[in-house]
């Protein structure tokens, strides 16, 4: 199902959609008529970047008489190639897309009024002037999605005086940020293409989209590298799979544990790079022994000789074998053991000798964007720490300072610590966990400020709307890119003049500044800032303008000398952990909660990402939902086997029930599914009526899940619940 979605062309994909042309009137039958009436047009090519998702892929866009005529993939790109997703060529219509909000919005007595920009940036500085006076600065926060404009989000914060700038981490990827830091000193990435041994621990490229990665796994396979993909699900990758191993959810920990035993106990690991390279082997051998294979196999429902197999076999390949760094699934932020997981799986490469190694786990040579002042000087930094309490002992020790922990948002403001917010490029009310929880805690606040092309959930209850342009109407800020083997500099571009009233992000956050008072700390246009920031990498804007990407900084070299950790060493055994108190090897920890197996209505309920889906962002594109439609992705995955014993059929409607949720959905049957644990897309269950083709359409995880934090790095655990499924 979902890997034809993904197998479709640019051409049938537009057949395809519109054979749904009565669902979208606006979009493609328009399109077709005028690019018809336009056939003769000149046609301009300007480069820019995708903002269908994170990994802001390079592009072409073709503008004739001022509309978009089409999209193409920049070549020069070392992410995507000169290739385009099925959501980058979606997303892009969503330009067009009537749902877009046209000018500032105000909410009087719960309906939104259209306000002009002065209005709108008077009456916002006036209110938060009086919350400073009254609540201090700390009362402030901003949240976004981590993107190019962050620099200047934090800048503004740091100019009011506030600690309180947040991203999504906390939902998404802070522990496996916090285990890879501990363990060699950054995040680094996977060098696929040259591996001879790939294994992906509940990662999914194919489907939490990386085109790069998926190419390099092509490119690997065809030359005869071994791919086994662990994941409760048959999952996207795993058709590109020699193996699939179908594991228990949250039990990774085990098989990883189990995995470490048996190179320790065969001498299976690189005896030369552990003994020059990493430190705390030996406690790590006293404490393995406690994880034998057979162990683990009752924990994580993989044979224990097949654990004992594949170590063998990606043991054998190594150094050029590796086991995927992980993203989101697993081990990004998604259960109480999703640290020590991230850490055993950093472990684990290590022990094959493959750190900063071709075909292995490598850190790319980093190229930093250069910095405003002295010409424009910094603000003083916040006075306090961040009330969420990263990087606190005793709090979130392991959490992430520069992230914080964005779903404690509504608690804070529910214990009247935080008073007025901004949310920029992000949705919380939608991606955060616990809906009812997360309204009531931006309900609280006596200022909420959304800047949004359309009225997301979080929009829908902001006190004032501010509409971002759209990608393709707006130039914003210099970004660096770090795939490959050499980092690049990019830069999104304005394609055509925005359709309605609305602006870039880095004007919005330089005319509030201006009117909060704190303009003397925006005195730049974005291009005097852009050129300081290539300053120190000898970019020209004018040439990156002209070509949208280009390579900067040193080519990627083998071999390390001192890495970012205390020792300078790989740390398998980590004095930091111990000192905060933690094991400071990894110890099987079990998930937080578990399905009684007794009950055969039980389920943990895990999700996961579509090809065609950008998180709750892309289901209000009527091309893309018509894709869900006709492939009927939108349904809960089921194990065949443990819905016949419940008497469901293929298609039945079920209820779903957690302790802090309820919904109804179609079920699917499958083998591919491993039976203690049920399956959701996460990309639907948008319940902002503003957005008409997303509304109503399936159901989302967060529903479903309670506000957890984990006890050491602050993460969502958001696969930590059980559900009841019964036949509605
Ligand atoms: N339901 C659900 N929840 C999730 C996930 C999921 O897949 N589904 N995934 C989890 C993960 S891995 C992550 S990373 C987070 C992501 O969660 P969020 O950070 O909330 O990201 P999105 O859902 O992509 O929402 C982005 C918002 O930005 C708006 N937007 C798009 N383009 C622009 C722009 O150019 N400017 C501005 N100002 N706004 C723009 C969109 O309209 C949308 O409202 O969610 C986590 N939670
Ligand atoms: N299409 C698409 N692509 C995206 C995004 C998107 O929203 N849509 N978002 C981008 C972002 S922000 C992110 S973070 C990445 C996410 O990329 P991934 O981390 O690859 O994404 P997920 O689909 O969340 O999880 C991957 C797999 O983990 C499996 N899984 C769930 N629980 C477990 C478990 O306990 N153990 C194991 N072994 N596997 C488990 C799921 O079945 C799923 O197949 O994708 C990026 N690319
Ligand atoms: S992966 Fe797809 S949606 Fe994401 S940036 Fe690249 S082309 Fe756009
Ligand atoms: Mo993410």
């Amino acid at each position: 199902m979902q890997d034809k979605s993904l197998k479709l062309s640019r051409r049938s994909f537009l057949r395809g959609s519109a054979l749904t042309a009565g669902a979208l009137s606006l979009g493609l039958l328009d399109f077709q008529s005028w690019a018809k009436s336009n056939a003769a047009a000149p046609v301009r090519r300007i480069p820019t970047i995708c903002n269908g998702c994170g990994n802001r892929c390079s592009l072409f866009a073709y503008v004739k008489n001022g509309r978009i005529w089409r999209i193409e993939g920049n070549r020069e790109a070392n992410g995507n190639q000169g290739v385009v997703c099925p959501k980058g060529h979606g997303y892009l219509h969503d330009l067009y897309n009537p749902n877009r909000i046209r000018s500032p919005l105000k909410r009087v007595e719960g309906k939104f009024q259209p306000i002009s920009w002065e209005q709108a940036y008077k009456e916002i500085a006036q209110k938060i002037n009086i919350i400073l006076m009254e609540n201090g600065p700390e009362s402030v926060f901003w949240v976004n999605y981590p993107q190019p404009n962050h620099a200047y989000a934090l800048r503004f914060m740091h100019s009011l005086g506030s600690p309180h700038y947040f991203t999504h981490g906390s939902t998404c990827y802070t522990a496996r940020n916090a285990a890879w830091n501990f363990t060699v000193g950054k995040l680094p990435s996977n060098d696929l293409a040259n591996s001879r041994f790939i294994m992906t621990i509940g990662r999914n490229p194919a489907g939490g989209i990386d085109l790069g990665q998926v190419r390099d796994i092509v490119k690997a396979k065809e030359r005869g590298a071994k791919i086994i993909v662990v994941d409760p699900r048959h999952n996207e990758t795993a058709i590109l799979a020699d193996e699939w191993l179908p594991i228990k959810p949250g039990t990774d920990l085990a098989f990883l544990l189990a995995m470490i035993n048996v190179m320790v106990g065969e001498t299976l690991y690189d005896k030369e790079f552990v003994a020059n390279n990493t430190v705390g082997f030996q406690q790590l051998e006293d404490e393995i022994i406690n994880y034998p294979p057979q162990w683990a196999e009752k924990i994580c429902d993989i044979p224990a000789e097949t654990i004992t197999r594949v170590t063998r076999e990606i043991a054998r390949a190594k150094p050029y074998a590796l086991i995927h760094r992980g993203y989101h699934g697993a081990i990004g932020a998604q259960y109480l053991n999703s640290f020590q997981t991230a850490r055993a799986l950093a472990i684990a490469n290590s022990l094959l000798g493959n750190i900063n190694r071709k075909g292995g786990i490598y850190f790319p040579e980093s190229a930093e964007l250069g910095e405003l002042q002295p010409t424009h000087p910094a603000p003083a930094g916040p006075a306090g720490p961040k009330a969420d309490g990263t990087g606190i002992p005793g709090r979130y020790p392991l959490g992430s300072y520069g992230d914080g922990i964005s779903h404690a948002i509504p608690e804070l403001a529910l214990r009247g610590v935080l008073k007025c917010g901004f949310v920029y490029h992000h949705n919380p009310l939608r991606t955060n966990p616990n809906p009812q929880r997360v309204i009531a805690g931006y309900r609280k606040l006596e200022l909420l400020v959304v800047i949004d092309p359309v009225l997301s959930e979080t929009a829908s209850i902001a006190h004032y709307v501010l509409p971002a342009s759209f990608y393709l109407e707006a130039d914003e800020a210099v970004d660096t890119k770090h795939y490959g083997k050499r980092a690049q500099v990019s830069i999104q571009r304005k394609v055509i003049a925005p359709l309605f009233d609305s602006r870039s992000g880095f004007q919005i956050i330089g005319d509030l500044a201006k009117h909060l008072g704190i303009g003397k700390y925006f005195n730049f246009t974005l291009d005097e800032a852009n050129e300081l920031r290539l300053k120190p990498l000898g970019v020209a804007l004018k040439d990156l303008k002209a070509k949208g990407i280009l390579p900067v900084g040193e080519a990627w070299k083998e071999g390390f000398g001192k890495l970012e950790t205390p020792s300078g060493k790989v740390e398998i055994a980590s004095s930091t952990l111990e000192r905060l108190g933690y094991p400071a090897i990894p110890r099987w920890e079990a998930p937080l909660v578990s399905p009684d197996d007794k009950d055969p209505h039980s389920f943990r309920l895990i999700h996961g990402k579509q090809a065609i889906h950008t998180h709750a962002m892309t289901a209000n594109q009527p091309y893309l939902m018509a894709i869900s439609r006709r492939y009927d992705m939108i349904r809960l995955l089921i194990n065949r086997k443990r819905a016949e014993k419940i008497g469901l059929k293929d298609g039945d409607v079920v209820k779903i029930k957690s302790l802090v949720g309820e919904g109804e959905i179609r079920v699917k049957l499958t083998e591919g599914l491993h039976p203690s644990c049920v399956w959701l897309p996460s990309g639907y269950g948008i319940f902002s009526k503003h957005l008409t083709t997303a509304y109503d359409q399936g159901l989302s995880y967060n529903d479903f899940l309670p506000t957890l934090f984990d006890p050491t790095v602050g993460h969502a655990m958001s696969s930590e619940v059980i559900v009841q499924v019964k036949k509605a």
